[in-house]
Parts: C-alpha cells; sequence; structure tokens
C-alpha cells in the first residue's frame, strides 16, 4: 500500500494498516478449536499405537477388549492361527500401517525405530495365505509410503542413515504378489501364498476393487525399483476389467479371473467396486497418463447417470442400469471425498450431509442403511471404526475452508471416544443400535481414521506437499518425473497439473490447494471462473428441469446439462 506523508492521509493509512493486524476473533476462535481438536486426535491415535505397541506387537492387530493381539494378515485368507508357523509372530500389519501417521503427526523418533525394527525383523517368507487386495493397501502401500516419506528431506524423520529397507522389504512382497497375475486374463487371483504362490484349487473369484486397485502401489514399486513388472501386471489387469465393462460404462461386483466372466452384475460405488474408481482418477494424478482419466471420466459420468439418487447413490444392473439395491453401506462415504479431486463440490457436499445425517441418527455410520424404508439393515449393524466419513469430511474442509466441517468432525472424534474407546484401545462397535462392542481394532483406524482427522484439524502437512493419498491413506509424493508426458503448464509446487485447451481448468483441488481457481484467475486475470470455494449450481440439490438450471462446474468450468432423469451434473461428454 502506498501512503503519501499527508498527515490526514498518513492518519488513515495508519488505521487502514493497523486492520491488518487486527485479529478477527472468530478465525482466532477456529485456530484455538483446531489446536485443541488435533491434541485430542493426537492423543486418540496414541491411545491406540501405544495398547498396539504393549499388547499386540508383533503381531498384527490388536483386540483392545482382552488386550490380546490376532494375526490378521493371514486371517484375512481365513487361515486358522494353528496353520499358521509354530514360531510365527505376525508382521506387524499394525505398525506399518502407522508409520505414515507417525510421520505427519511428527514422531520421527518413533518412525526411525519402526523402520529400524522392521528392517531387522519383517520377512514375508511365511507360508501363509493372504488376500492380495488387503495385503497391497495396508502392507506395500506402508512400506513405499513409508519409504518416500524416509527419504523426503522436507520431513527430516530420519537422523540416522536410511538405506532403503522399507524399498527392500517391499520390492520382496511385490515379487511375491507376481504369480497371482499368471492368469488366463491377466486379472489376478484374490489370494495367494506368500511363500508357495497360488495354492491348488484356489478360488478364482475375485471383486472389481480387489484387482482393480493395485495401480497405485505396484506402479509406484515400479518407478523407485526400476523393475517394470509390478506396474504392468496391474495396469493389464486394469485394462482388462475395463474392458469387461459393460455398454452403459458400468462394472459388476465380483468376477471370475481365469474365465473373465462377471458373477454378480450389480455395481454400485461402494463395497467390492469404490476403490476401482478412486485409483483410475489417482493413478492419473500420480503418473498424468490420459487413459486413466478417460477411463475414470466415463466411469464417472455412469454412476452419476445411473446410481445417484439426489445426494444418495443406490445400486444398479451393470448391464441394464436399473435399480437394484437402495441401500447406503459405510464404504460409500469415501465418495465426496473422490468428487472434492474431480472437483465435483455441490455433489460432494450434498452426498457428505446425507451420511452425515446417518452418522448422527445412530452415533456412528452402520455398515448398511436401507434407503427405501430409511432403516438399518437387520444384520450389518456394526461400525469397525472405518475412516470414510473423517476422510470426505477432511477433503471438503480443504476445498471448502467451511468451518461447520470442523463441527463435523469434532462430531465423529466425540462419538469415537464415547462409545469405541476401551482402557486397551479403541474397539469396533458391533451393534450401532446397542453400542455392543467386538474384541477388535483395525489397523486402518491408526492409518486412516485417526489420520484423516489430524489433517482436518492441522492441514500443515498437505499444504507443504503434494502428496495423494491411497485407499488406505498412506501418502505418495506426486513428482513431475513420474507424470507419462508433462503438462503443458507446470506449476511446481502447487499444483499437480493444469493444461490448456479444453482441460485447463482442472487444475484444482487434485493437489488439495484451496480455491485453485481463485489462484488460476490471478496469472489470467480476464479470464473468468469459478472457484472451488464458492458452490455455483443454483440448484443445491441438483433437481433440475432443463440445462440453463444447472450453472457451472465448479473446478472444471464446464457447463452442466439437465440429465434424463433430471439432474444436473457434467453429462456432456469433452
Ligand atoms: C480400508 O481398508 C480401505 O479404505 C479400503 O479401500 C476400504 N475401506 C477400508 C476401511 O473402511
Amino acid at each position: 500500500m502506498s501512503c503519501p506523508l499527508h498527515p490526514k492521509r498518513l492518519f488513515l493509512c495508519l488505521l487502514i494498516s493497523l486492520a491488518f493486524f487486527v485479529v478477527d476473533p472468530s478465525s482466532q476462535h477456529l485456530e484455538v478449536k483446531k489446536k485443541q481438536m488435533r491434541e485430542k486426535v493426537r492423543e486418540m491415535f496414541y491411545h491406540a499405537y501405544d495398547n498396539y505397541m504393549t499388547y499386540a506387537f508383533p503381531h498384527d492387530e490388536l483386540k483392545p477388549l482382552t488386550k490380546s493381539f490376532t494375526d490378521s494378515l493371514s486371517e484375512l485368507g481365513n487361515l486358522k492361527l494353528e496353520h499358521l508357523p509354530t514360531d510365527y509372530n505376525g508382521s506387524a500389519v499394525t505398525l506399518v500401517e502407522s508409520l505414515s501417521s507417525l510421520a505427519i503427526l511428527g514422531n520421527s523418533t518413533e518412525f526411525e525405530k519402526g523402520i529400524l525394527w522392521l528392517s531387522e525383523n519383517l520377512t514375508f517368507d511365511i507360508d501363509a495365505r493372504v488376500n492380495l487386495f488387503e495385503c497391497n493397501i495396508r502392507v506395500l502401500g506402508g512400506l513405499i509410503s513409508a519409504h518416500l516419506l524416509a527419504i523426503d528431506p522436507t520431513n527430516r524423520l530420519i537422523q540416522g542413515s536410511y538405506n532403503n529397507q522399507l524399498l527392500r522389504l517391499a520390492e520382496d512382497l511385490g515379487k511375491r504378489f507376481l504369480p497371482a497375475f499368471e492368469t488366463p486374463t491377466g486379472l489376478p487371483y484374490a489370494w495367494i501364498n506368500l511363500k508357495n504362490g497360488v495354492m491348488e484349487n484356489e478360488t478364482t473369484e475375485t471383486s472389481t476393487s480387489g484387482c482393480g486397485s493395485l495401480i497405485l502401489e505396484m506402479g509406484s514399486l515400479s518407478r523407485l525399483t526400476g523393475d517394470p513388472r509390478f506396474e504392468s501386471a496391474a495396469l493389464r489387469a486394469l485394462r482388462q476389467l475395463w474392458r469387461m465393462r459393460s455398454s452403459l460404462d458400468l462394472l459388476g461386483t465380483t468376477l471370475d479371473v481365469v474365465t473373465g466372466e462377471w458373477i454378480e452384475y450389480s455395481s454400485s460405488i461402494g463395497a467390492g467396486v469404490d476403490s476401482f474408481y478412486e485409483y483410475l482418477l489417482k493413478a492419473y494424478i500420480l503418473f498424468g497418463k490420459e487413459d486413466y482419466w478417460r477411463m475414470f471420466r466415463s466411469a464417472y459420468m455412469a454412476s452419476q447417470k445411473y446410481f445417484r439418487h439426489g445426494p444418495w447413490y443406490h445400486e444398479a444392473n451393470m448391464w441394464s442400469g436399473k435399480p437394484t439395491y437402495w441401500q447406503l453401506t459405510s464404504l460409500q462415504a469415501f465418495w465426496p471425498g473422490l468428487q472434492v479431486l474431480v472437483g465435483d463440490i455441490a455433489a460432494a457436499n450434498s452426498s457428505h450431509r446425507e451420511f452425515f445425517h446417518v452418522w448422527e441418527k445412530f452415533g456412528v455410520l452402520p455398515e448398511r442403511y436401507l434407503l427405501d424404508h430409511q432403516i438399518i439393515h437387520p444384520t450389518m449393524k456394526y461400525y469397525p471404526l472405518r475412516p470414510e466419513l473423517a476422510e470426505s469430511t477432511f477433503y471438503l474442509y480443504q476445498a471448502t475452508k467451511d468451518p461447520w466441517y470442523l463441527d463435523v468432525g469434532e462430531t465423529i472424534v466425540k462419538s469415537l471416544n464415547l462409545y469405541t474407546k476401551v482402557p486397551g484401545g479403541f474397539a469396533s462397535v458391533r451393534d450401532v443400535t446397542t453400542m455392543q462392542l467386538e474384541d477388535h481394532q483395525h489397523s486402518f483406524f491408526l492409518a486412516e481414521t485417526c489420520k484423516y482427522l489430524y489433517l482436518l484439524f492441522d492441514d500443515s502437512f498437505v499444504a507443504k506437499r503434494n502428496y495423494i493419498f491411497t485407499t488406505e491413506g498412506h501418502p505418495i509424493q506426486v513428482v513431475s518425473s513420474w507424470h507419462e508426458k508433462l503438462p503443458e503448464n507446470y506449476f511446481s509446487g502447487n499444483w499437480t497439473l493444469s493444461k490448456s485447451g479444453s482441460w485447463e481448468s482442472r487444475a484444482s483441488a487434485l493437489s488439495l490447494q484451496v480455491c485453485p481457481s481463485i489462484a488460476l484467475n490471478s496469472r489470467r486475470p480476464k479470464q473468468h471462473r469459478e472457484s472451488a470455494c464458492h458452490v455455483p449450481d443454483e440448484q443445491i440439490n441438483h433437481k433440475c428441469w432443463s440445462n440453463k438450471e444447472c450453472g457451472v462446474d465448479a473446478t472444471t468450468c464446464r457447463l452442466r446439462t439437465c440429465s434424463g432423469v433430471g439432474y444436473c451434473g457434467l453429462w456432456n461428454p469433452l
């Protein structure tokens, strides 16, 4: 500001300048609240972590009610403990899953201690049948992410020397995955024995998410090791899956990896499919391959057309598009977070409100809620400490900075402490109508639930760096050298990508920056753009009679149109 030295003007200038330094009491209040909340979440994380380390480590997961352990990595393969080698002590899954959270909390001592222990003790040479998807997102993803955090100089997490021990463990595990992909279709078996490969008479049934959500971890492993086999196996499976889509661009939920036939035709954004969508978009962000975006765009459009009913998403038959099941599943609550990455903030906001409404109704989110009857599913009444609502809340707060999302986070924190905290950790809820507990603290509570809640109240980690989060909440750095071809405009640091031409304004929330369009505006002041911080839809519930009611999409700046069934969306292909 320039202040010419005339006394009257000088006084005015002083007043104006002072105003800049007066702290807005509401923002001060917000900062105090954020600080209190992040301390509460920190306490939650350490309550879960310390109990795990005391009563369960080096086994996989904690049983918080009996203060004992479970070896879930192999239990996930339905093996009873007596089938495991007698000297088997677990694979410390919760420790592997906790490393990236420890890094975000800035606990370099525990992070480094964990790495040392794993590098000296962790082995995958065990006769255990494990679920490929779970082992990939939890163990491979956890190791790769911690490796990237360890070598990122901005984190200063390692005091001594780090010799890529985690990457070597990841490479060993990745190699043990490869036999699963040796099928006529290239689609991987759902189960693999880490020591012996695919077992005799192994089931050939798997899920869409099971074979379509491997590319982030296996692609990163290839980029880091220079061994292309991991990425090409995961990519081949993804492409095969995409070839199996219906003419409506929908995929079923389960399939046969040998015949390549669909088993379950009902399609959704929830269980069995969820992370397939997530990985198409995030693979595009991470690897910059146009193919991923093309697949994602078609799949996303189809999801909006066939599943969406206002803020809700029901299931539909992949061939006919006709609704099958009208149910909300708690896994679907990740969807608004994904929509933030797409830039579809208005849609994200309206769905998120509905999930939160159900959370408030029960105190936590039940696994299934029947939308047509507005009642809880008779048997799936559990809440295993899932992270999805906290995850979406974090993304929406990043995109809008609307303090209402902090209140949502506070409600989630209160519920978790009220209903699930026990002296030995945090226990899953068996029945949300009675709040009866179950003796299990899943590792994703540390990898995701606590992490997203913490990031909601302290975004310094994401503000300074450009990371995407895997479906298990493990951060992977977005680096331009991994991009197939560099975007035409690459704003280092702040932007994942930005292109000219018809795609140009789809920079945005992809890099988790706030108000991206405003920043873009300042570079090209004459160009009109909507900001992701404003919800541009005229129709907040997205219902419409004509195109002109639908407004402009926040981040893509493309015109929304009214669909045949009366909902605004990005229906027109680019
Ligand atoms: C996590 O293991 C992952 O997010 C996965 O994709 C599905 N959801 C669970 C936790 O609910």
